[in-house]
């Protein structure tokens, strides 16, 4: 009886993991390339709910940085960029989030190895309903060099 219970409960999370997994878009993805030692990259995407349920980011995580974190570059009135760190990132149902340069990113911070040779980064984005989603992101190379940000 008792191991029913439990294979019941288990088909149903997992089910309900799929599911949600179907609600969460994310698309254009992409990580900056950088080269051999450097400590930080960002990457870029969209995010959409496809589902009927507000969502919402919680963190993230890759295997090439020691954190990964949701930012928002800013410039102040006296032209100087700077980062703001954001907790979390409201995903309603319908909507597109887009993490773009100049804008929202993911900040990798503390880079443990090259990404010279590197095709894909994986990234883990946690949601608050969805659950962890994993995904792989293509290494493009900065065009023109521009656009860096320093910390
Ligand atoms: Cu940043």
């Amino acid at each position: 009886m008792k191991k029913t219970v439990v294979a019941l409960i288990l088909f149903f999370a997992l089910a309900q993991f799929t599911y949600a997994q179907d609600n969460i878009v994310i698309g254009d993805a992409w990580v900056r390339g950088v080269p051999p030692g450097s400590s930080v990259s960002a990457a870029y995407m969209t995010i959409e709910n496809k589902g009927e349920e507000d969502d919402r980011l919680t963190g993230m995580s890759s295997d090439v940085a020691e954190s990964a974190e949701l930012h928002i570059s800013k410039v102040s009135e006296d032209g100087i960029s700077t980062m703001e760190m954001i907790k979390t990132l409201d995903i309603p149902s319908g909507k597109t989030a887009q993490l773009k340069p100049g804008g929202m990113h993911v900040m990798l911070i503390g880079l443990k190895e090259s990404f010279a040779g590197k095709k894909y980064v994986t990234l883990n984005m946690h949601f608050e309903k969805s659950g962890v989603i994993k995904i792989e992101i293509p290494v493009k190379s900065p065009v023109g060099g521009g656009g860096m940000h320093h910390h």
